[in-house]
């Protein structure tokens, strides 16, 4: 049987992929992690948890050995406009904790590492419309930072000590279940709760804002496709592109009032449209596509519908 690891499993997304490698893995093969504790009614309360704070070396070092962990999940992370407000604890939390993650899997040959990094690692140099694969990686984030020093240390670990380390550059994770972290994409996931339950919002960006976007039933297609790749497959490691959609913020407006007519959006752009502006429109993931056949399910129109469904579900509108 598997032993598998996820860090962050309380966050967006942790909370959705950790019940479906429990399904795969079964529940007590699958250790879910994180600083804080998951409410009973947390989607993962049912099986192994323990709370780690992925800073502490030693406390990795012991659970990846006791355990003998063959699989990791490292999820945890501070997200782009959290770790604007906090530039050191991103540098910490992402680079230390991912460091103590990686000498763990070194030190006691834990088999494959799933590390995501984000399309935060582009920045305004980087070619716009699609952002390449290879390309200008000159982040203005913290948050970007960091994950292009993750990219580059995690390929060091494959190339240096032979280790299975994969990961995905995630664009705005779309969901309804848990909230998002901190990000600058959170107001495309904020829009649809205030659209269910007050009929209006008041957006973070720019009307003509546009960002590569994923709804959540992909970004877990995508990352298990990775992981279920055969290594020989893998042209890359730690840095695969992978597009969703892309929607400026008054399209994702637009598609909702099509569900709640009587939606009104209005537009206060803050410090987070500055982060957004750095990023691309697109990505070109023909790599991913080729490489392990990658291809996402969901458009605008699908993806708002199933949003909107499952939150007036829940808020019993
Ligand atoms: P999130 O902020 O929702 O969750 C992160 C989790 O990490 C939280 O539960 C938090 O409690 C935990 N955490 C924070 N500091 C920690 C520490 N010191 N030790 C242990 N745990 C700690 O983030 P997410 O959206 O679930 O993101 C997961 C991964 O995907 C991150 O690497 C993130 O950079 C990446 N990513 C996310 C998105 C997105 O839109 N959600 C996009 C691109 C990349
Ligand atoms: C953020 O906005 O910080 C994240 C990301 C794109 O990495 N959602």
């Amino acid at each position: 049987m598997q032993r598998v690891l996820v860090t962050g499993a309380g966050g967006q997304i942790g909370s959705e992929l950790t019940p479906i490698l429990r399904k795969r893995h079964g529940t007590s093969g699958v250790v879910a992690t994180d600083i804080r504790r998951p409410g009973a009614a947390s989607a993962f309360a049912d099986g192994p948890f323990e709370i780690v704070d992925v800073r502490d070396r030693e406390r990795i070092r012991s659970l990846v050995a006791d355990l003998r962990i063959d699989t990791i999940y490292h999820m945890a992370a501070i997200l782009s406009a959290t770790g604007e407000a906090n530039p050191r604890l991103a540098w910490e939390v992402n680079v230390g904790g991912w460091a103590n993650v990686l000498e763990a899997a070194r030190e006691f040959s834990v088999g494959r590492v799933f590390c995501p990094s984000s399309i935060a690692v582009f920045g305004p140099e980087t070619p716009r419309d699609p952002a390449p694969q290879l390309t200008v990686l000159r982040p203005t984030t913290m948050y970007g930072l960091s994950k292009v020093t993750g990219e580059l240390v995690g390929d060091y670990y494959v190339h240096r000590y032979g280790l299975d380390i994969r990961g995905l550059r995630y664009p705005g994770i779309i969901s309804s279940e848990a909230p998002p972290g901190g990000g600058t994409t959170d107001y495309a996931v904020d829009i649809f709760y205030q659209a269910i339950q007050a009929e209006q919002y008041t957006c973070f960006v720019r009307p003509d804002t546009v960002l590569p976007m994923m709804y959540m039933p992909d970004c877990i297609k995508a990352t298990l496709a990775l992981m279920d790749a055969d290594f020989g497959r893998l042209s890359r490691h730690c840095d695969y592109n992978v597009a969703g959609m892309s929607f400026s913020a008054a399209e994702l407006a637009a598609e909702i009032r099509k569900h709640i007519p009587s939606f009104v959006c209005e537009y206060a752009p803050d410090f987070r449209q500055a982060i957004a502006d750095s990023w691309p429109l697109c990505l070109d993931d023909s790599l991913a596509r080729g490489d392990w056949d990658w291809r996402p399910a969901y458009d605008l129109a699908t993806m708002t519908a199933d949003m909107v469904r499952r939150l007036k579900l829940r808020f019993g509108k």
